[in-house]
């Protein structure tokens, strides 16, 4: 299995000298932000981390390797090479033995983490439940990867292109926490609210940090969710999102979208419907999940 990892000298040093260490996904690289935004996005989230005292490792699938660490180069060809293909645990070893390069979602990017013994990953938002998912089945491989990969993954929750409140039921049934990071109500990307509690509320990387290993030590497998809200002044109203999102799911049926195109096309529309204004709010919540991440990773390190 090692023989599939590839790690930066950064990481690698960062791994024999047990440093933090926090994960980050190349998806929301490729798939999920337009260049050039999407690059510097990934550089300042590297830095962000860096400066929080962690080691940051983006990774990705690229020539039949799990690369953990990016080089500036290998950042750049997964910002603006339109052959990249998205990888969730489905695709992922199609990905890897026919060596084509892979952006790794949530699930996939958890699954490479584990392998390489990294226990902290920051993100955007995850998949969940899809609306209409009780007739669609469409439930996002992010949920069974939380219910069984030991990653705690730092995110400001699930969009409301999905179904937050079966998203929430089935990390219930999976066993999977979700913990609010100083906040009571479970956010919704764009917004600080949806409606929908969290299962536990804590505020400080210590917390968080207790309640990871206090579960693995407990043999308890699995993820958790920190849902660590968007800053409020990088906040958008969740009234006009949800118009916007209604649009997004109206055309998404209209014109058939199925599978793993669903997500992506969802957020591609909602992205154009806002003009832009959603893309500096995704940013802001991005480098602010790093930097808790980052946080977080040190806490943890600090009791093995
Ligand atoms: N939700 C977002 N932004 C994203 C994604 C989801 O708000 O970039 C990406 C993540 O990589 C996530 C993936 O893991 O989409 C989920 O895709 P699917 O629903 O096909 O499992
Ligand atoms: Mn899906």
């Amino acid at each position: 299995m090692k023989s599939y990892l590839s790690y930066t000298e950064e990481v690698r040093h960062a791994l024999e000298n047990n440093l933090p260490i926090v994960a980050l996904e190349t998806t929301i690289i490729s798939h999920g932000m337009p260049y050039p935004q999407n690059i510097e996005m990934a550089k300042d989230v590297e830095r962000i981390i860096r400066d929080n005292g962690a080691v940051p490792a983006t990774i990705g699938l690229l020539d039949g390797k799990i690369k953990i660490g990016l080089t500036e180069a290998e950042l750049e060809r997964f910002a603006t090479d339109k052959t990249v293909e998205k990888a969730s645990r489905r695709d992922f070893p199609y990905l890897l033995a026919s060596g084509r390069i892979g952006a790794t979602t949530v699930a996939a990017t958890m699954i490479a983490a584990q392998l390489a013994g990294v226990k902290v990953f920051a993100t955007g938002g995850i998949g969940g439940v899809h609306r209409e998912g009780e007739i669609t089945w469409d439930v996002s491989a992010d949920l069974t990867e939380l219910a069984q990969t030991d990653v705690a993954v730092v995110c400001s929750g699930a969009k409301s292109i999905l179904d937050i409140g079966r998203t929430l039921e089935y990390l219930e049934t999976q066993g999977v926490p979700v913990v609010g990071y100083q906040c009571s109500e479970f956010p919704s990307f764009y917004s600080r609210e949806s409606g929908f509690g969290v299962d536990f509320r804590l505020d400080t990387p210590e917390e968080v940090a207790t309640l990871m290993d206090t579960k693995w030590k407990l043999g308890l497998r699995g993820g958790l969710v920190i849902a660590n809200p968007v800053p409020e002044a990088d906040a958008l109203d969740h009234r006009e999102i949800e118009g916007v999102i209604e649009t997004a799911l109206r055309e998404a049926k209209e014109q058939g979208i199925t599978g793993k195109q669903v997500t992506p096309f969802l957020l591609d529309r909602v992205k154009q419907l806002t003009a832009g204004k959603s893309l500096a709010t995704n940013i802001a919540l991005v480098k602010n999940n790093a930097r808790v991440a980052a946080q977080i990773a040190v806490a943890y390190q600090q009791k093995q």
